[in-house]
C-alpha cells in the first residue's frame, strides 16, 4: 500500500499509455552453459511423467537458441512516477500441469489478485510464505489477493518436490519478464535517469532441505538454489528515441 500511495501521490507525472519513452533491449548468455538442473520424478509418475522420462526440469535457466536468457525480471529501480499499474495479465494466472508450474515466473501488480488451478489429477498443496493451499479438484480457481510487495518463492507441498515457481509482487508497472529471445521492453516511460535492473531466480543447485509431505506425511528432500543474481546499468529515456539497454551475462 504504502509503496502504491507512494508511486502515485505525485499526480502530476502520471504519463498516459500512450506515452512514447520506451526502454528495450535483450538479456543474453555468454560463456559455457550450465548444465540444466533435473531431479528424478519420484511421485505419481502417471501424471507427472506421461513420457516416463525419469526426470523434471527445475526449469531454472531457460536458454534460447540464440543464447536469449528467459525468465529475467527487468525493472526500473528508483521511479516515483508514471504510467497505470498495468501488466500482463498471463503472469498472475498459475496453473500446475504435469506437476510443473507454468508460467515459472509471475508477476502480480501489488494489491492484485493472484489466481491459481490445477489441471492436474493429483493433489498439489501450493505452500508459500503467506498461505498454504490444497487443490483437490481439476481446473477449480483460486485467487489470493497480494498486498505485499516483493518476491514470494512458491513450492508444492504435495511431494513434488521439483515445483518451483517465483513470484514477484510490484508496486510499480516499470516490469517486464523476458522471453527467449531474452527480449524485454519498458513502454510509456517517463522523461529521466534510472536504474535498470535484470534480475534473475539462479541457478545453481546449493543443496537439498528437508520438506514435508502433508499428504504421505513423510519427510522429502527439496532441491534449494543459489541467492538470486542482478545487474543493474543506468538508463536515460526521452520521449524522442526509444532507449535501449543490453546486459550480457555468465557464470561469474
Ligand atoms: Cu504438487
Amino acid at each position: 500500500m504504502e509503496a502504491i500511495a507512494e508511486f502515485y501521490k505525485n499526480l502530476s507525472r502520471i504519463v498516459p499509455l500512450n506515452w512514447k519513452g520506451t526502454i528495450s533491449g535483450t538479456v543474453k548468455w555468454s560463456g559455457p552453459v550450465p548444465r540444466r538442473l533435473a531431479v528424478s520424478i519420484n511421485k505419481d509418475p502417471q501424471i507427472c511423467d506421461p513420457k516416463s522420462k525419469k526426470t523434471a526440469d527445475l526449469e531454472r535457466l531457460i536458454l534460447g537458441p540464440e543464447g536469449g536468457v528467459a525468465n529475467t525480471i527487468v525493472y526500473l529501480n528508483n521511479i516515483s512516477a508514471g504510467k497505470p499499474l498495468l501488466l500482463p495479465e498471463q503472469r498472475r494466472h498459475l496453473d500446475q500441469k504435469q506437476c510443473h508450474y507454468i508460467p515459472h515466473i509471475l508477476l502480480v501488480p501489488q494489491n492484485a489478485a493472484l489466481s491459481m488451478q490445477s489441471s492436474d489429477a493429483t493433489l498439489h498443496m501450493d505452500g508459500a510464505a503467506t498461505f498454504n493451499l490444497p487443490f483437490p479438484f481439476v481446473n477449480r480457481v483460486t485467487t489470493r489477493t497480494m498486498s505485499t510487495p516483493g518476491l514470494v518463492h512458491l513450492r508444492c507441498n504435495g511431494g513434488h518436490v521439483w515445483m518451483n515457481a517465483e513470484m514477484m509482487v510490484v508496486p510499480h508497472p516499470y516490469y517486464a519478464v523476458t522471453d527467449e529471445s531474452g527480449r524485454f521492453e519498458l513502454t510509456a516511460v517517463p522523461p529521466g535517469t534510472y536504474q535498470i535492473v535484470a534480475w534473475h531466480e539462479g541457478w545453481v543447485l546449493t543443496g537439498k532441505e528437508q520438506a514435508y509431505d502433508v499428504l504421505t506425511e513423510r519427510t522429502v528432500q527439496r532441491p534449494i538454489f543459489n541467492e538470486p543474481k542482478s545487474w543493474e546499468k543506468p538508463v536515460t529515456v526521452n520521449a524522442s528515441q526509444p532507449s535501449v539497454v543490453n546486459f550480457l551475462v555468465s557464470t561469474k
